[in-house]
């Protein structure tokens, strides 16, 4: 008596193949027949039972199995691959024929732009731009612009101290210092650049931008240094803008002033930005005092000159009509795109 293959159980593979509607319901399908335990693999298990005689003839109708399930298989495969190739290229579809989205560059930053415009009306007017170090030395910074260790405009300046005799520079003025000992009078430069003061509130921020001027011959007058302001004043703001000179007081200047002018924004009839003055305060000025030559190794009896200072994020702020000083600062791309 032989022993049947049992094949019970393997009819529907065709129906269950062509029914699988995804790949993985195929996977399922293929698992179910061909996997470890599966109904095909299954009947190999079969073959030790079956008399001799009768095991190649089993195997061959089991490996004819396998391969018409395989054919099935297969081809349902592909179709289905095709389809979801199919329905991911419609799904995906990307138009190369639609414009590009255009590349925004950067901007100039409105405080370089006003530096830089500073820079160019100074220049146009013969003086050369001097740079030097950020880190100072006290000399630099104070005593060769004579404010000595008890002065008390050392308590006007807040000072970020690096080490006793190291410090942030807390203006540009030692550029200057730096010049004047490098090379004998004629002298007309500006030095334009980063200062520091350990100081932080809505008005203040403890780095910010300076351009400071210095002119020295033999014969230079306070009139002078009134034209050459008024007439950067006016490059800047416009020509029908007014401008005063007020007395003051540096340390590094004797005569000293402060120089206004008229209110932008309210046109001079009087707002709460000039605090309803009519008037803008925006640099500092004077004579240079004798006694900085002194420091340098220039003679006083033989020197004229005149000098001055301006915070830029200040001029930049009445240039522009900005009203907040953080504004500078936090990169927002909404305030900068519009410069
Ligand atoms: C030397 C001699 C004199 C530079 C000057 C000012 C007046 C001044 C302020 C403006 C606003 C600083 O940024 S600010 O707070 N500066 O008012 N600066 S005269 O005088 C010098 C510099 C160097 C050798």
């Amino acid at each position: 008596m032989s022993i049947q293959l049992d094949t019970s159980g393997l009819d529907s593979f065709k129906t269950e193949i062509a029914e699988a509607s995804s790949l993985e319901e195929l996977y399922n399908v293929k698992v179910k027949y061909l996997g470890k335990k599966g109904l095909i693999s299954g009947l190999n298990k079969q073959l030790g039972k079956l008399p001799p005689e009768e095991r190649k003839d089993a195997g061959q109708r089991i490996g004819a199995l396998r391969a018409e399930f395989e054919e099935h298989h297969d081809a349902r495969e592909s179709t289905l691959k095709q389809e979801e190739k199919s329905r991911k290229l419609e799904s995906e579809f990307i138009d190369i024929t639609m414009p590009g989205v255009p590349f925004k560059g950067g901007g100039i930053h409105p405080v370089t732009r006003v530096y830089d415009e500073i820079v160019d009306i100074f220049t146009s007017m013969g003086f050369e731009v001097a740079l030097g170090p950020e880190v100072e030395s006290d000399f630099y910074n104070f005593e060769a612009l004579n404010i000595p260790k008890e002065h008390p405009a050392r308590d006007m300046q807040d000072t970020f101290y690096i080490g006793e005799e190291v410090l942030m520079r807390t203006h540009t003025s030692p550029v200057q210092v730096r010049t004047m000992l490098k090379e004998k009078p004629p002298v007309k430069i500006i030095a334009p650049g980063k200062v520091y003061r350990c100081d932080s509130d809505v008005t203040h921020t403890p780095m910010f931008h300076q351009v400071e001027g210095l002119l020295v011959d033999d014969k230079t007058t306070f009139g002078d240094l009134k034209g050459t302001l008024t007439v950067f004043i006016k490059r800047m703001f416009g020509d029908d803008v007014p401008v005063r000179f007020r007395p003051s007081f540096f340390p590094f200047t004797e005569p000293s002033a402060e120089v206004d002018m008229g209110c932008v924004i309210c046109g001079g009839k009087g707002c709460r930005v000039c605090s309803h003055t009519g008037w803008l305060e925006i640099l500092g000025s004077g004579m240079v005092d004798p006694e900085v030559y002194k420091h340098v190794g220039y003679d006083p009896e033989g020197c004229r000159g005149y000098a001055f200072g301006m915070g830029i994020e200040r001029i930049a702020m009445l240039k522009y009509g900005i009203d907040d000083l953080r504004l500078f600062f936090e990169n927002n791309l909404k305030f900068l795109k519009q410069f």
